[in-house]
């Protein structure tokens, strides 16, 4: 019996070696981690041809020894991700403020790396669930690196960094049951929340359209906790931070974000890359509210409870930098995962504030980082090391990197004359002076109102958002099956606002209002914040965005490619879908490629649809799920649909009725236009919402 493992016998075996070997050449040999040359990576040692395995055979035992070592523990939250390098330009210094060198050297531009998520779900989990977003930046400053560890809301559900680990308990999966997967919808997060009233204003901004965004690169930033900025005196300057995507906001319908979960588990992740990947860098505003300790003083609630925000009508927003996302990772892992935000990595000139969130969380995230990545050294990771230099007597550890010289590993020391000493310019933290209050696990009494905010936030949104919020609340906890905990909730909603308690009473079928429970402090009304709009802002422009045209065989070529060009001039991007992946065979005979087939592009992951098709095509295909259901949805999640005279048998099957945003295929212009934004109008004529 042949027994030699030679590529003459692979190829009878009609081994992978071969093909492999045939596939092109010119590459690095393989080697094992040890850097010894491999001669077959197909076949494991074995004794005889149809012999048992041989421990002995060392590059088997390496790679299945290096392969079931190759997860490490996900995050706790925020394990789902998606991130890429780009640049921070400041445009306007806060020198007055503060002496961070990246906040005062205009023009100057300091790399960082962005690191979007989703908070609930697993590493493996879908993009579009009704989340909250982390929005984490790390800046590679010539003065060390500054993170700033926020999200795409700028408030948080809890007001003391206790309460961390009971609020993700209860978001998470249930956990006899292990389900659900990246869904608050349960009860053990109502039945939570529902006894935490400081919990309110979050829930009333999870319950928005902000929870569902279309992309990442359309969602805001915010610090959400109160720092510090710092001068050379030592003055401290209160500062909170924002992120405004150059895109404008957009969100998807609910409808769509739970089908965009099937259509494409990766939809933020695919756009992200895609976007950057074809040269469309996603770019940020970056801004700042400034406030000393007087005008905080004069604010009506407290600005260290991580549960207020400050109205920008109260202090207004100054625009201080732009940040440009403009380069993927190499790995996903390498950097992605391997990144360690940190919120108590800051530079000189910036401070913390005291409040107590933020406090806790100055301990969370180095301690997790010491569990996730397994070593002290993993400041040593290429995505985590400052690119500025760094020197101190810290040493050994597991997976050092370093190969430090010299006798002196200790300080006060006299014997190495290149040894590490302190600087006069190096970090000083704010000499606050001390409350005269007593030692204890208090809750500040000016922490005390939970529903003001709450009710500012719902009354400053439009018809439409404060419709989408009731559904929402609807939607959630119809999927809690105890009836108190349903009932807890509403009664909070009663303090919020009475006439959304009844509409979420009412979506429920509850035959009455639920008693509120007594608010630890007066609710107020405060002036509406139009800024906390969503749909106020919405850009009304096309950019970033992408448009869907449907063809088959027969379509009109000339029309398509008005179309596309019109799209295009909007500074959108065009995807053509067929029936076929091979595409279409246009009326002149030229053919057209596809970039999706029908069945696996649905309209869903579309800004705005069209439809070029032979009265032959139309009339097959409004025979045909997939083409009728790519109308049906389009129509349904509020998008623009145009249609030539071939697709009006389509149109006709899904249901679609006239409105201003379906038009004819020749309007070019008139598509794009009624592209820019949803087709809010035609929502009350398609469901019912609360
Ligand atoms: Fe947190 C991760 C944002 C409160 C403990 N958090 C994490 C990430 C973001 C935030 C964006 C992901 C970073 C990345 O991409 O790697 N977290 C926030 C915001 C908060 C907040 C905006 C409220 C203002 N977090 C918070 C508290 C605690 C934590 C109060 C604990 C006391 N957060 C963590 C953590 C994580 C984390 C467990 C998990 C993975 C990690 O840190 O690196 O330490």
């Amino acid at each position: 019996m042949a027994d030699k493992p030679d590529a003459a016998s692979d190829q009878k075996r009609g081994n992978a070696g071969e093909l492999h070997q045939q596939a092109g050449g010119g590459h690095p040999p393989l080697t094992t981690n040890q850097g010894i040359p491999i001669s077959d990576n197909q076949n494991s040692l074995r004794a005889t041809p149809r012999g048992p395995t041989l421990l002995e055979d060392f590059i088997l035992r390496e790679k299945i020894t290096h392969f079931d070592h190759e997860r490490i523990p996900e995050r706790i939250v925020h394990a789902r991700g998606s991130a890429a390098h780009g640049f921070f330009e400041l445009t306007a210094s806060l020198a007055q403020y503060t002496t961070a060198k990246v906040l005062t050297e205009v023009g100057k531009k300091t790399p960082v790396f962005c690191r979007f998520s989703t908070v609930a779900g697993g590493a493996g989990s879908v993009d579009t669930p009704r989340d909250v977003r982390g929005f984490a930046v790390k800046f590679y400053t010539v003065e060390g690196n500054w993170d700033i560890v926020g999200n795409n809301i700028p408030v948080f559900f809890i007001q003391d960094a206790l309460k961390f680990p009971d609020l993700i308990h209860s978001v998470k999966m249930e956990p006899d049951r292990g389900f659900p997967q990246a869904a608050s919808a349960h009860d053990t997060f109502w039945d939570f929340i529902s006894l935490m009233p400081e919990s309110m204003h979050t829930v009333m901004w999870a319950m928005s359209d902000r929870t569902i965004p279309r992309s990442l690169r359309m969602i805001e930033g915010f610090g959400v906790n109160t720092f510090r900025l710092l001068d050379a005196e030592g003055k401290s300057t209160f500062v909170k931070f924002h992120w405004r995507p150059k895109l404008g906001l957009q969100s998807t319908v609910w409808d769509e974000a739970v089908k965009l979960a099937g259509a494409d588990p990766d939809f933020h992740r695919r756009d992200l890359y895609e976007a950057i990947d074809a040269g469309d860098c996603p770019e940020w505003e970056f801004a700042v509210q400034l406030f000393s300790e007087e005008d905080a003083a004069k604010l009506p609630f407290d600005h260290l409870d991580p549960t207020k925000l400050i109205p920008e009508e109260l202090i207004p927003l100054k625009v201080i930098g732009r940040m440009v996302l403009d380069r993927n990772p190499d790995n996903f892992f390498a950097e992605t995962e391997q990144v360690a935000f940190c919120p108590s990595n800051i530079v000189p000139g910036i401070d913390f504030s005291n409040d107590p969130l933020l406090q806790g969380r100055l301990f969370s995230y180095l301690d997790t980082q010491l569990s996730r990545l397994g070593s002290p050294n993993f400041h040593q990771i290429p995505v985590n090391a400052p690119k500025c230099p760094f020197h101190n007597l810290q040493r050994d550890g597991h997976m050092q990197m370093g190969v430090p010289k010299g006798r002196v590993n200790y300080e006060p020391s006299s014997l190495q004359a290149d040894s590490p000493r302190e600087t006069a310019s190096g970090f000083k933290s704010f000499a606050q002076p001390a409350d005269d209050g007593k030692k204890g696990r208090i809750r500040a009494e000016s922490f005390a109102d939970h529903y003001s905010q709450a009710r500012l936030f719902y009354r400053s949104q439009s018809d439409i958002e404060q419709a989408h919020m009731a559904a929402a609340l609807v939607f959630e906890l119809s999927k809690v099956q105890t009836e108190a905990v349903r009932e807890r909730v509403v009664g909070h909603l009663v303090n919020i606002d009475p006439a959304l308690a009844k509409r979420v009473a009412d979506g429920m079928g509850m035959a009455q209002l639920p008693p509120a429970p007594a608010p630890a402090a007066p609710v107020t009304d405060m002036q509406p914040s139009p800024a906390l709009q969503l749909i106020g802002k919405m850009k009304p422009i096309l950019n970033g965005r992408v448009v869907g045209i449907l063809v088959d065989d027969g379509s009109d070529g000339a029309a398509v490619e008005s179309l596309r060009k019109a799209v295009e001039q909007a500074g959108a991007k065009v995807k053509i879908v067929a029936p076929k992946v091979g595409g279409a065979k246009l009326a002149d005979g030229k053919p057209l490629a596809a970039d999706g087939q029908l069945a696996g592009t649905p309209s869903i992951v579309f800004d705005a649809v069209a439809l070029v098709l032979s009265d032959e095509a139309g009339k097959r295909l409004a025979k045909e799920a997939a083409a009728v259901d790519w109308v049906r949805d389009a129509f349904g999640h509020l998008k623009a649909i145009a249609a030539d005279a071939g697709a009006q048998a389509v149109l006709h099957a899904a249901g679609v009725q006239a409105d201003p945003g379906v038009l004819q295929a020749g309007n070019a212009s008139g598509f794009v236009e009624a592209a820019k934004t949803r087709q809010w109008a035609r929502e009350p004529k398609l469901r019912k919402l609360p």
